[in-house]
């Protein structure tokens, strides 16, 4: 099963809307089969296996790290492939949520003779697959929020400088970790101030993670980086209903996406932002900024879990924070993450937060 949850996050990131799973099936003691969830969410992992190990997967053990789907979807049930193949015992890390599924997969091998066992690895496999779990559960994506600061917490000098705070392995480390999402997220400052271009570079990914920008008024450069590559990487816009028609009208001729979201006071509803994100298929959201979006993110509670890169430099007070203001004038207010791991990343500190089941 540890094989197959780590075949199964080689999907994380490029599968989205499905989940990412991973499937080893076993004959004896040897290994005949490995797939895992293809690019765009199908093939599903299980035919990908049974296609590699063809008559020895009769009488096999198939370990698979979600529970195999029941429905006629855009390919036939994995669950009817394993019966049809003939496998003796099918191992489940976790049951699927999926209304189409849930305990039905279980149900049809169980009916068909085939032991199943269900909950090995667990945790690990509801964690690798918190986006997907929380957009059929809750209806958002899981959202992991990254902040690269000072030791006294400054993203910036009060000038606006912020190349660079931390390190190149550390900046490498966030390209992998953006490969690991389906999208990059900031709001309208940073996307105006960095013209950013939200991409994976140096890692040779076949398929980029999708770029989402906040921003009410659609006020984005035009002839700016994002606008550039629009045609090229997956660009998607959350804007207000308000927004100029020429506007939505210029960046989709570009080739972005527009996401229309309710609007809450001068900003856009981040729930509503986060439902439209996850009714557009996005699981596993990574937002770098700014500081606006990150406060109205953590003050409506969508944040899972917070990745820090630190530098050993102090800014001062004069510095920029890397979330604005949150109203608080209690600590019992404040919302509390659980240190899930640290380490160091060249001269930098790594350290990771979550707050729910991410
Ligand atoms: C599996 N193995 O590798 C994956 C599964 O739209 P479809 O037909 O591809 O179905 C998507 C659903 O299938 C998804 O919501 C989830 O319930 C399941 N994903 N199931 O047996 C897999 N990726
Ligand atoms: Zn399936």
């Amino acid at each position: 099963m540890a094989l197959a949850l780590s075949l199964g996050r080689r999907g994380q990131g490029n599968v989205w809307p499905n989940p990412a799973v991973g499937c080893v099936i076993v004959q004896g003691t040897r290994i005949v089969g490995r797939g895992w969830t293809q690019p765009g969410g199908r093939p599903h992992a299980e035919p990908q296996a049974l296609a590699q190990a063809g008559a020895a997967a009769r009488g096999a053990t198939v370990y698979v790290t979600l529970e195999p789907c029941s429905h006629h979807g855009k390919t036939p049930p994995c669950a009817q492939a394993l019966i049809d193949a003939g496998v003796a015992r099918v191992v489940i890390a976790t049951q699927d949520d999926d209304a189409r599924v849930n305990g039905r997969g279980i149900a049809m091998l169980q009916d068909a003779g085939i032991e199943v066992l269900v909950g090995l690895h667990e945790d690990a496999a509801r964690a690798d697959n918190a986006g997907f779990f929380c957009r059929t559960d809750l209806g958002r994506p899981m959202l992991t929020l990254k902040l690269a600061n000072s030791f006294d917490g400054r993203i910036a000098t009060g000038t606006g400088e912020s190349q660079w705070i931390t390190d190149a392995p550390a900046r490498r480390l966030t390209h992998a970790m953006r490969s690991r999402h389906d999208a990059v997220m900031v709001g309208a400052g940073t996307a105006r101030k960095d013209d950013p271009s939200l991409t994976v570079r140096g890692l040779g990914l076949a398929q980029q993670p999708a770029r989402v920008v906040v921003s009410r008024r659609l006020d984005l450069p035009l002839m700016g980086q994002l606008a550039r590559t629009a045609a090229e990487v997956p660009l998607i816009l959350c804007h207000g209903a308000d927004a100029d028609p020429a506007l939505v009208k210029a960046w989709a001729d570009l080739g972005a996406t527009l996401l229309p979201c309710a609007a809450r006071g001068a900003q856009l509803d981040p729930q509503d932002v986060m439902r439209q994100l996850a009714a557009h298929g996005l699981t596993r959201i990574f937002c770098e900024g700014g500081s606006a979006l990150a406060a109205s993110l953590i003050e409506a509670d969508l944040v899972d879990r917070l990745v820090g890169f630190t530098a050993g430099l102090v800014i001062g007070a004069e510095g920029l924070p890397g979330i604005g203001a949150l109203g608080l004038s209690r600590l019992a207010e404040a919302p509390r993450f659980a240190l899930q791991s640290s380490q160091q990343i060249g001269p930098d500190l790594l350290h990771i937060w979550r707050r729910n089941a991410a």
